[in-house]
């Protein structure tokens, strides 16, 4: 049997789980996760190979107006996976389901191969999945549509193989040990960024960049110690950050570590500092600067 390969873009309102699918899919989390929408900033690719096929996944950012120069950022990067992939799933929030806001992009992607993925069936009646299915039906039609829980991996029994069979005859792109495209540096830095969408609310958490300027790996001690830098978009996001005597700054420190040590698979030393770059999500040189460029 010849070798199957391709990419396959998660593409979707925000907060509909679609990181949550890329980890569970990949067996290891690697991009952030959050209940805020808007988690996501970047394309992150995920790789699957086995001894017939190799399939490239690319998590996106969730698909949104813009509001500022990051915004439009990420939505080339949704642009960018959606044009790139030989199968698109697209996933709907079981839970938080409205068709005129799916039926506005449903109208819009485009791609060789669609699947309807209904997500968070763990959340809802059984009896509400059934009706989601007719009224997306009606914009397009779907190559599969499949029912899953993300979180909890159900259904990936059926999408898995769903996937093969569609994907086209194609090469192996990357050694088969590649879990990922991005860099550790990165994904601790979205691991410590991911701490802050979950534990502070309002516009705080979405002004925020996170940038690891030092990872030192001490073979000796089995330890890895990493410098990074928070960066928020006002003095009193600052002092949120940080909390009272430093609980904050010491909470999001403890859980990003506990996240970066089950990466690493060593023992961690982080420290954190809190730096203030105002309006940097509208500045075309400090989105560069942070990663954020196409
Ligand atoms: N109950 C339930 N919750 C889920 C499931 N999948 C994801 N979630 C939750 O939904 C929220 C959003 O998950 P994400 O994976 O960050 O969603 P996303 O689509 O990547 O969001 P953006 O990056 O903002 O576009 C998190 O709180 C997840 O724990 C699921 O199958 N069931
Ligand atoms: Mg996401």
């Amino acid at each position: 049997m010849s070798f199957k390969s391709g990419f396959i873009s998660i593409v979707g309102r925000p907060n509909a789980g679609k990181s949550t699918l890329l980890n569970r899919i990949l067996g290891e989390k690697i991009a952030a996760v959050s209940p805020k929408p808007q988690t996501t900033r970047t394309r992150i690719m995920g790789v699957l190979t086995d001894e017939e096929s190799q399939m490239v996944f690319l998590d996106t950012p969730g698909i949104h107006k813009p509001k500022n120069k990051l915004g439009e950022f990420m939505a080339k990067e949704i642009q960018t996976s959606a044009a790139q992939a030989d199968i698109l799933l697209y996933m709907v929030d079981a839970a938080d389901f409205n068709l005129q806001r799916e039926e506005e992009i449903l109208k819009t992607i485009d791609a060789p191969t669609v699947f309807l993925l209904i997500n968070k069936i763990d959340a809802v009646e059984k009896q509400s999945i059934l009706p989601i299915i007719d009224e997306c039906s009606k914009i397009r039609s779907f190559e599969q549509i499949i029912p899953i829980c993300a979180i909890q991996g159900n259904g990936l029994d059926v999408l898995i193989p769903e996937i093969k069979k569609y994907l086209p005859e194609g090469p192996k792109y990357f050694p088969d040990d590649t879990l990922t495209d991005q860099p550790e540096r990165q994904i601790c830095s979205e691991f410590i960024r991911e701490k802050m969408m979950r534990f502070l609310s309002d516009e705080v958490p979405y002004g925020i960049a996170v940038e690891v300027e030092e990872m030192k790996y001490d073979e000796g001690k089995d330890l890895t110690s990493i410098n990074a830098v928070i960066y928020c978009e006002r003095q009193s996001h600052k002092s949120i950050i940080i909390g009272k005597k430093g609980a904050m700054l010491k909470k999001i420190g403890t859980y990003s570590r506990e996240d970066i040590e089950r990466f690493t698979g060593t023992k961690v030393f982080l420290q954190l500092w809190v730096k203030v770059k105002e309006n940097w999500r509208n500045s075309d040189f400090q989105l560069r600067n942070f990663g954020y460029k196409q």
